[in-house]
Order: structure tokens, then sequence, then C-alpha cells
């Protein structure tokens, strides 16, 4: 039965089209520099606000009116099952990602739940066999029931820690049963509130513990999916572990778990740690750890994440350009950890705002291979680092210099001389591809 009567399949119509429902800049087939649009963009869809948000807030009860609304427990599980389907086809999305809670609902023992998700992973696994819609990651819900209440491996009760590892045991099995490229570690209660109950170390410690228990499991069962850390700086907790890349970086280096994380980088968690979007895609860039997006937005004006739809052309083109810089995502992808708005509540809506989301990085993608191919920055760049690549400049890259020589050097220097950094040249220059490309679409 299809709960989306009244939307055909979403196709390319071009720039010009006034068809709400076409994309107008996502042309999967098309080919930007070696790869196809579908391929360089690897979209998702995000389970739990797609199919499981009810547009609730602290203020006021769920506004969203959903075909499969009527369903209790397992039926309604299964009814998103198919809607997801659906929309995947409609759509044309190549990954989808899910929390355990999202697909199958919490049993009175864990036994039970393992059983409901058996069900719908059964299910899951069947329609996978003929849709073209895969698994980007899944990964455990380890934030919302009371049981978390003070974290999960980094909860002060053992047998949290426990209950979340068997959850993690059996996201694991079932990524590698749906063949996941990811698997996701969003740390959604671990922090802590005030250090006056809470042993920072151990807790540390802990997490570190969990991490390397999830690498050997993930060894044992030949689960080959990349592990990704999602930072967030603040919400639920006011402090989180994992703040932001650097701080996750230091912690996952300190504990020697590297070598097998890469980063799941979310737009709105890098705002809301007081940094752009592309701050964070550089950083794990220039480590070598980029491994997936959570594309959203935040809001300017407002300080928490509101996980809406990316629509930010700017945002969108940087965050292009820090992805081709990387060779692409490689298992990775761009998924859609975005919601629609509590007044858009209509499922029509559902589509509109992922044909948002992907035009937007349709034309990110274009703008930002054109800066590339002219090499608008890294000439700019190159010339405003020349200094380290002869004279004392070479010596410190080299590592030939010390500070005997380097004083000796400065003591016969002149008046020094520095050059423009060129900042507002340089976004006109960027105004002016993002139009001109825009413009050629
Ligand atoms: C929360 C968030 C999560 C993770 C997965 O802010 O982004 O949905 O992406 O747990
Ligand atoms: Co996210």
């Amino acid at each position: 039965m299809p709960y989306f009567k009244t939307i055909g399949t979403v196709c390319y119509e071009g720039p010009t089209s006034k068809n709400p429902l076409a994309f107008k800049f996502y042309n999967p087939e098309e080919k930007v520099g070696n790869k196809t649009m579908e391929e360089h963009l690897r979209f998702s869809v995000a389970y739990w606000h797609t199919f499981v948000g009810d547009g609730s807030d602290p203020f006021g009860v769920g506004t969203m009116l959903r075909p499969w609304d009527h369903y209790r427990g397992m039926d309604l599980a299964k009814a998103r099952v198919e809607a997801a389907f659906e929309l995947f086809e409609k759509l044309n999305v190549p990954f989808f990602c899910f929390h355990d809670v999202d697909i199958a609902p919490e049993g009175e023992s864990l036994k039970e739940t393992y059983k409901n998700l058996d069900t719908i992973v059964d299910m899951l696994e069947e329609y996978m066999k003929t849709s073209k819609t895969k698994l980007l990651w899944n990964t455990a819900n380890l934030f919302t029931h009371p049981r978390f209440v003070h974290g999960a491996a980094t909860s002060c009760n053992a047998d949290v820690f426990a209950y979340a590892a068997a959850k993690v045991k059996k996201g694991l099995e079932i990524a590698k049963r749906l063949g996941a490229e990811n698997y996701v570690f969003w740390g959604g209660r671990e922090g802590y509130e005030t250090l006056l109950n809470t042993d920072l170390k151990l807790e540390l410690d802990n997490l570190a513990r969990f991490l390397h228990m999830a690498v050997d499991y993930a060894k044992e069962i030949g689960f080959d999916g990349q592990f990704l850390i999602e930072p967030k700086p603040k919400e639920p907790t006011k402090h989180q572990y994992d703040f932001d890349v650097a701080s996750a970086l230091a912690f996952l280096q300190t504990y020697g778990l590297q070598d097998y994380f890469k980063f799941n980088i979310e737009a709105n968690h890098a705002t809301l740690a007081g940094h752009t979007f592309e701050h964070e895609l550089r950083m794990a860039r220039i480590h070598g750890m980029l491994g997936s997006v959570d594309a959203n937005q935040g809001d300017t004006l407002l300080g928490w994440d509101t996980d809406e739809f990316p629509t930010d052309l700017y945002s969108t083109t940087l965050a292009m350009y820090e992805i081709l810089q990387n060779g692409g995502l490689g298992r990775g992808g761009l998924n859609f950890d975005a919601k629609v708005r509590r007044g858009s509540f209509e499922v029509e809506d559902l589509f509109y705002a992922h044909i948002a989301g992907m035009d937007s990085f349709a034309v990110g993608l274009k703008v930002a291979q054109r800066l590339i191919e002219d090499r608008v920055f890294e000439d700019v760049i190159d010339k405003r680092y020349k200094s380290y690549t002869e004279g004392i400049g070479r010596e410190i890259v080299e590592g030939t210099a010390d500070f005997h020589k380097l004083e000796a050097y400065a003591l016969q220097l002149g008046e020094i001389q520095n050059q423009s950094g060129r900042q507002e040249r340089l976004k006109t220059v960027l105004n002016q591809y993002l139009l001109e490309v825009s413009a050629t679409l």
C-alpha cells in the first residue's frame, strides 16, 4: 500500500523547473570531475527524523500527520519500513541510517528488544534485496531511556555499562547482517553535569575501554565497516566528552584508538561548538580522519541543535570543498540528520525538505569543483606561505633550525614586512564563483 499517494518519483528537471517535486540541481547521473553526482554526494535519509519524529518540542506535543500514525507497536515499526522504502525509491536516495530504537520498539526485557529488532532487521534485509538503497550506518540509542540518566559507557553504574555494551554488540551484528558501510558512536549522554559527583578520569578510561571492546568485537565477527565518532559539545549534557574534532582526536590518540575511528561531522554540532562546519571538516581532513557527514544546519539566532535541512549555499560549497579536497568521503556519505519544522507537518514536506538539501549540496559540489579546478584558494595560500619554501622558513620546516639559529637570523633582520591577507577580496571571488557557476547550471 503506498503511503505517499500524492507523490511520484522525483526526477531532475533542471534549474528552471517550477515543479516543487523535482530536483533543480541534483542530477544523479551527471558527471562532476571524474564521478557522478550520486557517487560524490552519497545522500542518506535519517530514519529517526523522517519516519519517527512527530514534531513535538519542550512546549508542545507532536504535529506531524503521517499515514502510519494509526499503527501501534510492531505494526507501526513494520509500516515505517514499508513507508521508508517507498520514500527512498521516490527520492532515489542511495543510503539510509538508523538507531536501534528507531526501527523497533524496546521490549519489556533486553531479550524481547532483540526479538523485535530481529523481526524488523529480517524485513529490512528482505527489502534491501531488491532496493538500491543501502545502509550508510546504524547506531545504538544510548541516551533516551531513563537507564542512561548518568551516561552509558561513562555511567557511574557498571550495570548500565554492561547494558550499553550489549546494545552495541547487537548493533554491530545488525551492521554486519545489513552490510552497513559504517557504524556510528554519538555519545549522547557521555558527559557530565557537575564535577562535584564525577570521577572524570574513570569515566574517560571507561569510554575508551568500551570503544576498544567494540573494535575487538567488530574484528571478531568480521564486520569491516568504518567506525565513526560524532562530536557534539552540548545537549543533552552540559559538557559532552566528544566536544569537537580536536578534543575527540586527543581522546582517541590518548587511548590508542585513532587508527580504528574516523569522524562523522555534523554541521549544527560544529556551530554549537563555536566552530564553522568547514572548520570541523578541515580539522578532521588534515588528520586523515574525515569519515562521513551529518548534513544539516543550525540557526544563527538560536543556541540549540535545530537540525534544519541544509539550504545555505555558502556552507554547502565550503563543505564540498573540504570533501573534494579529501578525495571524497570514501565509505561515508551525506546523511540528512535534519527534520522538517514543526509547522511543516504534511508528508509532502518530507519530500520538499530532502529535495532542498540534495539540490543545495549539488550546487555546493559544482561550485567547489570549479574553485578547486581553478586553484582559487590554493594559489593564494601557496603564495601566502611562500616564506616556508626557501631560506630560514625552509630550515624551520625541514627541522634544521633551532633557537640559536633563529635568534642569529632575527638579530640581523631589518624591519619585518608582512602582506595583506586579502579576506574581503577572496570573499568577492567566492561570490563570483557561486553566481557564475549557478548561472551556468
Ligand atoms: C544528535 C545526533 C544523533 C546522531 C546519532 O544530535 O546528531 O542523531 O547523529 O546518534
Ligand atoms: Co547527527
